[in-house]
């Protein structure tokens, strides 16, 4: 099972740490492959990803979470505006469309975890908990990913 698993995290270049990978199912919504970012020391913030895909028939929303690992969990989308990537917070969460599969990843949409107690570091995992409005709430463990994991974003320097 975990082998699988990483060979699917392989394939999607997201590497594969040989931390706990885990796909979870909520209801109607299949939660793949979350995971954070190693933050470097002192940072304050750190970035999670995962992909939720909605295979039921009606709309549901990712409107928040928690982490004991963080202060304040927050869902925020990074986007180019004149050239500059800026990030901003998503009030109402992340719809998912009967169907639709979402993708929180580096550069996009994705967690953001503030107020950190510690740094994540490579190789661990940080337990935290996903909530949607209709299919509720669901405890996800996320391991810990090297800074290679992904393109290394300076976009968090606004925070
Ligand atoms: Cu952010």
């Amino acid at each position: 099972m975990r082998i699988r698993l990483c060979v699917v995290a392989a394939l999607m270049s997201l590497g594969c740490g040989g931390a706990l990978a885990a796909d979870y199912t909520l209801g109607d919504l299949k939660i793949v492959q979350p995971w954070v970012r190693e933050t470097p020391k002192g940072a304050k913030v750190g970035g999670g990803y995962l992909t939720i895909t909605n295979t039921g028939s009606t709309p549901d929303r990712l409107i928040g979470g928690a982490t004991p690992a963080a202060g304040r969990f927050e869902i925020h989308v990074m986007s180019m505006d004149n050239g500059v990537m800026k990030m901003r917070q998503m009030e109402n969460g992340i719809e998912i469309k009967p169907g639709e599969t979402v993708e929180l990843k580096p550069g996009g949409l994705h967690l953001m975890m503030m107020d950190l107690k510690q740094p994540f570091a490579k190789g661990g995992e940080i337990k935290g908990t996903l909530r949607f409005e209709k299919a509720g709430s669901v405890d996800v463990v996320f391991p810990v990913q090297g800074m290679g994991a992904a393109p290394p974003g300076s976009a968090h320097s606004g925070h």
